[in-house]
């Protein structure tokens, strides 16, 4: 499964529920990189000016990490993807590697939020967490990126029959039971 949408949709406070729900792990390329940026690692230090400016960490590196992780044993029976991917050829990428492991993708979760409540929710954001990408001219630089690099990707998913798009207002329970319904459904 995975989760995609807009910067601050939900795609995180959905995945650990998910999570919980489906017994499987969320593995988010954003939170990794947050870690690794907190802990200093060479990683960190690499991807920080990318988060920071609010454009994506180069596929490499993230494509990298992504195998990495989807290659240990408590992702063999299944897994989230939060976040990941977000370019053409990060689902190039995944395609490859998941077809080397014999398994597939079977749902693509889509949160449908509008700017003005992403805005709303990442500036409150921005308030209580302190998030370096969550000021104003971040906030909007990732919007832009979003569109340009990761909403066309949501074709690619519907042309495969895999794409539940669910509407991400309302309370995080409310999404939260219609990501499980969604999920609940087999692929068109
Ligand atoms: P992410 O960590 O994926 O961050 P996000 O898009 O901001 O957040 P998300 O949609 O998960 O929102 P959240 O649940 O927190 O990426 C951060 C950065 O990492 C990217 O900009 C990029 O630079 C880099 N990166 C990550 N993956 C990459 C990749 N594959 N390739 C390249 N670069 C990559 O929710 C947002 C806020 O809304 C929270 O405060 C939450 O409490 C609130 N909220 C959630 N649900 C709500 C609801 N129903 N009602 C009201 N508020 C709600």
């Amino acid at each position: 499964m995975l989760i995609m949408g807009p910067p601050g949709a939900g795609k995180g406070t959905q995945a650990e529920l998910v999570a919980k729900r489906f017994s499987v792990p969320a593995i988010s390329t954003g939170d990794i990189f947050r870690s690794n940026i907190a802990a200093r690692t060479p990683l960190g230090v690499e991807v920080k000016k990318y988060i920071d400016a609010g454009e994506y960490v180069p596929d490499e590196l993230t494509n990298d990490l992504v195998s990495d992780r989807l290659a240990q044993p408590d992702a063999a029976d299944g897994f989230l993807l939060d976040g990941y991917p977000r370019t053409l050829s990060q689902v190039e990428f995944l395609d490859q590697t998941l077809a080397a492991q014999g398994t597939e993708l079977d749902h693509v979760i889509v949160l449908t939020v509008d700017v003005d409540e992403v805005v709303k929710r990442l500036h409150k954001r921005a308030v209580e967490e302190g998030r370096t990408d969550d000021s104003e001219d971040v906030i909007r630089r990732r919007q832009e990126v979003y569109l340009e690099q990761t909403a066309p990707l949501i074709a690619v998913y519907r042309d495969r029959g895999l794409v539940f798009e669910v509407d991400g207002l309302g309370s995080v329970e409310e999404v939260a039971a219609r990501v499980a319904d969604a999920i609940s459904q087999p692929p068109h």
